[in-house]
């Protein structure tokens, strides 16, 4: 009976763990190993605002303005995902995502929504 049931919890841990969530973030992306895309925040804009990236990828902003700057994934792949809107981040600051399922990610600014868009594509 123990057995059995032990069994029968190894089989469903694995399709747990290969349901991780569309995106991640990672607090030290140098040590994350990997792929990494930077995206400078600068003048009030993503630069590049649209980049291609490959699924695994790390994507690395790191904000130039003096102004405090975000990242809120909007639908997609990562819609309600719970921690899809980014804390504000501080001059020579920088945020880290790593996508892991394909799609087309919309972004923004949340405080500038209407001036701030970006895009992952997920390949
Ligand atoms: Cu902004």
């Amino acid at each position: 009976m123990r057995v059995s049931l032990l069994a029968a919890c190894l089989a469903v841990v694995p399709l747990a763990v290969a349901h991780a969530d569309p995106v991640e973030i990672v607090g030290d992306p140098a040590a994350a190993g990997g792929e990494i895309t930077n995206v400078t925040i600068k003048d009030k804009g993503y630069g590049p605002a649209a980049v291609t990236v490959k699924h695994g990828t790390i994507v690395r902003w790191k904000n130039e303005d003096e102004t405090a700057r975000n990242v809120q994934l909007r639908g997609g792949p990562a819609k309600g995902w719970d921690k899809a809107q980014g804390p504000l981040i501080a001059k020579g600051e920088a945020y880290a995502l790593k996508f892991n399922d394909p799609g087309s990610y919309k972004y923004i600014c949340t405080p500038h929504s209407i001036a701030m868009k970006g895009e992952i594509t997920v390949e």
